[in-house]
């Protein structure tokens, strides 16, 4: 891509409405903008972004044994009066009427849609365990919208629903879930602490919230420092096994959100030094649900013997556009943003420090198509502005590697490669650096 023709309108001046740092980043890059309180337009470089985190959760869900599907995001009330928590949910909900007086809502969360189509279509225990997931925008109207996309109204949830015969294959079902969370984090490059957690209006009686530690986050959490030295799963987990150990070990020291925190147990097993009381952003939430919507609603399937047992259900979310301003909270310098690869909406800024100049733009249009051939994403500043500036926006922006090309440094034969993370730089000859940067 030419940043001459891609449309990121980066803002000079730090906005003053935006409150903690990635509201800021996001905004000054040209990521978002806001149409109204908690609700934004995703500009091309942040839907880049977003787009790469829902192909990671996506590939995640995949290998864990889930199923895409993707349900509406205006729903009948009358759903909801059968599950009883058209009158529950309060202001938050959106509600709707439709031409003919017919109560709509813009769903929240979709346990209800879910369980509608999962009793019109499934009868038997053969045909379980099911676990279903879509990714898909959620309306909840927030007494505070707050931080840009962390607290939106409008907001990109992925959310699933698993459907078993009885509390065992339940949990194993949950256990997948778990394990592809920490999967899809660490892929994230986010260290995220399963913490025991309130269920709220979702119900159920098991939960665990996902949290990133960060000065800014909205909850309060404490937890052992162990946790920060846990690795994540391999690839290739066999999500069939008994996942109990890994669930095992990643609950085995103490780690809870305020609502669940017990003062006297924190000190009696974390020692003093290993203790960690600060805040943290939710970016997932699992709940074993057990029969509270099916039982509502007849989700019922034939067992093994002949009767007819309420199914027993879990649900699982994580929040895609949250994660987006997690990320940057969790890895950012005060020159701007700095991408993990695996989410960087390009992974290499070629800059042309001296447009016009015929060296300088046949390098650059040589290097550029020769990365473009090997599969890099390449954003290419050929605007003619000073020097200074380009390396701002870079910068600003967080490429993982910014690839630097001047008319002093081409008479030697030599590049500059940039690492954005470190700042280390390199000065290589064309052919090195673009090694460097298709190897990597
Ligand atoms: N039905 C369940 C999971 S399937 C559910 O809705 N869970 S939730 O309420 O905990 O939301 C799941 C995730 O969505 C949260 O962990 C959080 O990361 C994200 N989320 C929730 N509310 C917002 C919001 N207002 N703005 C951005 N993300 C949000």
């Amino acid at each position: 891509m030419r940043m001459s023709q891609f449309f990121l309108p980066v803002l000079k001046d730090t906005p003053a409405e935006a409150q903690i740092v990635s509201h800021r980043l996001m905004l000054r890059a040209g990521m978002i903008r806001q149409s109204s309180a908690g609700i934004y337009s995703w500009l091309p470089l942040g839907f880049r972004v977003l787009k790469r985190i829902e192909q990671i959760v996506r590939e995640e869900q995949d290998a864990a044994g889930a199923q895409e599907l993707l349900m509406p995001t205006i729903q009948p009330a009358d759903l909801w009066r059968e599950s009883g928590r058209y009158d529950d949910y309060g202001l938050e909900m959106l509600r709707i009427t439709d031409r003919h007086e017919r109560d709509m809502l813009f769903g929240p969360t979709n346990e209800e849609l879910i369980t509608d189509i999962f009793r019109g279509s499934v009868r038997s225990y053969k045909q379980l365990p099911l676990n279903l997931y879509h990714i898909q925008w959620k309306f909840r109207d927030e007494v505070r919208p707050r931080f840009g996309i962390m607290r939106g109204r409008e907001f990109l949830m992925k959310d699933n629903y698993s459907f078993d015969l009885d509390p065992e294959a339940a949990r194993h079902s949950y256990n997948r879930m778990f394990v592809a969370y920490l999967r899809t984090y660490e892929r994230l490059g986010l260290k995220a602490i399963p913490m025991q957690a309130d269920t709220g209006p979702i119900g159920g009686d098991m939960s665990h919230e996902f949290i990133i530690l960060a000065d800014t986050g909205e909850s309060e959490v404490y937890c052992h420092a162990d946790y920060l030295d846990f690795a994540a799963p391999e690839a290739g987990v066999d999500y069939g096994s008994d996942l109990s150990p890994v669930i095992e070990h990643w609950t085995s020291r103490y780690a809870a959100t305020d609502e669940k925190h017990d003062a006297a147990q924190f000190e009696a097993d974390v020692p003093e030094d290993r203790r960690i009381a600060t805040r943290g952003i939710e970016v997932g939430h699992i709940f074993y649900l057990g029969t509270k919507y099916s039982k509502a609603m007849g989700a019922t399937v034939m067992g093994a013997d002949g009767a007819e047992v309420p199914v027993e259900m879990g649900c699982y979310g994580i929040g895609v556009s949250r994660l987006v301003g997690a990320i940057i909270e969790a890895s950012h310098d005060d020159d701007g943003i700095i991408w993990p690869a695996s989410v960087a909406p390009f992974q290499v800024g070629l800059i042309n420090l001296k447009v016009g100049d015929e060296a300088c733009d046949k390098a650059v249009a040589d290097i550029y198509e020769k990365l473009r051939r090997a599969g890099v994403d390449v954003l290419l500043d050929d605007s003619d502005g000073r020097a200074g500036g380009k390396f701002a926006t870079m910068d600003l922006i967080g490429l993982p590697w910014q690839l630097i090309v001047g008319p002093r440094g081409l008479k030697s034969g030599v590049v500059e490669v940039k690492q954005r993370a470190t700042g280390e730089r390199q000065e290589l000859s064309i052919e090195a650096a673009i090694t460097t940067l298709t190897d990597n």
